[in-house]
């Protein structure tokens, strides 16, 4: 395997995270030598949806799209991530005395935004949305320690723990990934720049997003393409 030390990668703070994957024995996407791709879908939740206890304006007109490129055969390999909390979690307001939703905390060193109680596990908040065609598919559950939230599909807030899928997207040696989902300006920008950092590469489907806020949104847009993120529309996909 190169070595992390031999490669150009320009922000040193992402260099670091990746010396720190490489002694984890965390495999690069460039180390696996093929080329398959994979649609990653983010968090197409209840509690995200119309009705849900933290939904996102729009947010069901991306399940609709979900199910067009479910059926594609440029994909490989299929995985949905879902948000999967504790009760006790600590990104929820109601666990913090004297602190209301929308309340920045630090948590772990992480610049926590405070929720409402949302995808807590075994509720019906945390299911998928009913109307998502959901084929045999790779399920990656995140933010289960109610210590640090986990925004990304592949890695918990402080950047500690892993929750699989950088192993499971090796594994079937997937080299690009395809992200989707909810919400633009938090899981999927977080996801996505954390699939640039395990050197996949990566393209966000931007009318499959639906973000919290307008003003996060266009700013988490803007970030993504300074990490060399490709933003596509899902008609180029369909056509
Ligand atoms: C999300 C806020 C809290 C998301 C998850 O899926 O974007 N946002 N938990
Ligand atoms: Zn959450």
């Amino acid at each position: 395997m190169r070595s992390i030390k031999d490669r150009t990668v320009k922000n040193p703070k992402k260099k670091e995270k990746l010396v720190i994957r490489e002694k984890a024995g965390i495999k690069m996407r460039d180390d696996v030598g093929a080329n398959r791709k994979a649609l990653i879908i983010v968090d197409p939740q209840k509690d995200f949806c119309e009705g849900g206890s933290l939904a996102v304006p729009d947010g069901d007109a991306i399940i609709e799209i979900a199910n067009k490129l479910l059926e594609l055969k440029f994909f490989d390999v299929l995985v949905i991530t879902n948000d999967w909390h504790p009760a006790n979690h600590k990104s929820f307001a109601s666990n913090h005395k004297d602190k209301n939703v929308g309340d920045i905390i630090d948590i772990g060193g992480f610049q926590q935004r405070l929720w409402p109680d949302h995808c807590v596990q075994g509720t019906s908040g945390a299911e998928l949305h009913a109307d998502l065609r959901v084929p045999i598919i790779s399920i990656i559950r995140k933010g289960e320690n109610p210590e640090v939230d986990s925004h990304s599909g592949f890695m918990d807030n402080s950047q500690e723990s892993d929750t699989g899928l950088n192993a499971l997207l090796a594994k079937r040696n997937v080299s690009e990934v395809y992200i989707m989902g909810l919400a633009t300006d938090y899981c999927v920008k977080l996801t996505a720049l954390d699939a640039v950092s395990f050197m996949y590469e990566t393209y966000v489907i931007e009318d499959g997003c639906r973000g919290v806020d307008p003003e996060t949104t266009k700013q988490a847009i803007q970030e993504m393409k300074d990490a060399e993120i490709k933003i596509i529309q899902s008609s180029e996909l369909l056509s």
